[in-house]
């Protein structure tokens, strides 16, 4: 169980390793893309310490519920750096077996929903969630991950108000990165801050610096203390800033102006907290460094193992359509295959 309020120093050093392996993951992620060797890719780059510092503050029980780009989530959740690239090579590892987008994965025994793109609608299914545990008696609580855009959907204002209503164990996690795709967070709402948007449905708003590890790990457990104690939920946003393309479909360069990603590099999250470790005296640069290089040979591995692994059968296309597969199908089956060897058809 993580504790309330301040993060240990154990915290603070387990924050820093995942943040750099989740760095490093997230720009072979991008690569992998531009050669070719993957679809496609969501980047996180510069949101490490809002996902992170949120991850580690919740308990392995809670349930989360990622948009697409919380790869900072996923491994402060504990899932391996392999059963990831897996998903991203949609190879025959992959436990989504290869029928899903590169980064729209989840898995159920890390209680760890299904990525989704459609925006906002985690935060209706997370509120669902949070009413059955609190009908149940179950001390967890339900993490919806959006972004600001997410603030300008039906979903948000419906989940929000849902909870508020039966005070369901929700953490809304709003990651404001500046951006929703080419759309700036000035043109969204004309509310001066996306927090307060919480006081109209009854419960507390919080803005947080999400390039803050340590703020906001204490952000996420208060709110979780609290949650779990039957208050209700809370509305978290985390100041942060998408320092790469909303996704290796995008070019960010035709709407965000040079001087202001260069002045957002200077908040870097990840040597913001290798700075504060370094003057607490709980690492020093040479212990940083060994960190960052171990991080680049873990992904590599992963990469490695992931990319040994053939693609799918074509024949498991068909499987899981239905548990009994009818008669229909199996034919369908047989000719796709038969197209398949006369080299009609390439998976
Ligand atoms: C309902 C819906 N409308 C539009 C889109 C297209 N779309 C994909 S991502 C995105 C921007 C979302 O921005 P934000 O919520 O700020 O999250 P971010 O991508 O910045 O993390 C949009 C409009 C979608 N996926 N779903
Ligand atoms: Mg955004």
């Amino acid at each position: 169980m993580s504790e309330v309020g301040d993060p240990s120093k154990e915290t603070m050093l387990r924050g820093f390793r995942l943040m750099v392996l989740g760095r490093a993951a997230d720009e072979r992620g991008t690569n992998l893309q531009r050669q070719g060797r993957i679809g496609f890719y969501v980047p996180m780059n510069g949101q490490e310490a809002a996902q992170v510092g949120c991850g580690l503050a919740l308990d392995a029980q809670d349930w989360i519920l990622p948009a697409y780009r919380e790869l900072g989530v996923a491994l402060a959740r504990g899932i391996p750096l392999k059963t990831l690239f897996d998903q991203f090579f949609g190879n025959s590892a992959d436990l989504l077996k290869g029928r899903q987008m590169p980064c729209h994965y989840g898995y159920r025994d890390y209680r760890y929903i299904t990525a989704s793109s459609p925006i906002g609608t985690q935060i209706v299914l997370a509120t669902g969630i949070a009413a059955a545990s609190l009908y149940k008696g179950e001390k967890v609580v339900s993490v919806p991950f959006f972004g600001d855009g997410a603030t300008s959907s039906s979903d948000f204002h419906a989940g929000m108000n849902f909870a508020g209503v039966y005070k369901a164990p929700v953490i809304f996690f709003l990651q404001n990165n500046g951006w929703a795709i080419s759309l700036p967070r000035e043109k969204q709402t004309r509310s001066p801050t996306l927090a307060e948007k919480a006081e109209a449905y009854g419960f507390p708003g919080v803005q947080v610096d999400g390039n803050d590890f340590a703020a906001v790990y204490k952000a996420v457990s208060q709110a979780r203390a609290r949650a779990v104690a039957g208050e209700g939920p809370t509305l978290i946003e985390a100041l942060t800033f998408r320092m790469g393309p909303h996704s290796t479909s995008d070019d960010p360069t035709r709407y965000r102006k040079s001087e202001v990603v260069a002045s957002w590099r200077e908040k870097d999250p990840i040597d913001r907290l290798q700075s504060e470790l370094i003057a607490k005296g709980w690492l020093d640069e040479a212990g940083a460094e060994k960190i960052h290089e171990e991080a680049k040979l873990e992904v590599q591995s992963a990469i490695d193992a992931a990319e040994k692994s053939p693609p799918p059968d074509p024949s498991t296309l068909f499987d899981d359509v239905f548990k009994e597969p009818t008669s229909l199908l199996e034919e369908q089956r047989r000719e796709f295959l038969e197209m398949v060897s006369q080299g009609v058809l390439r998976p």
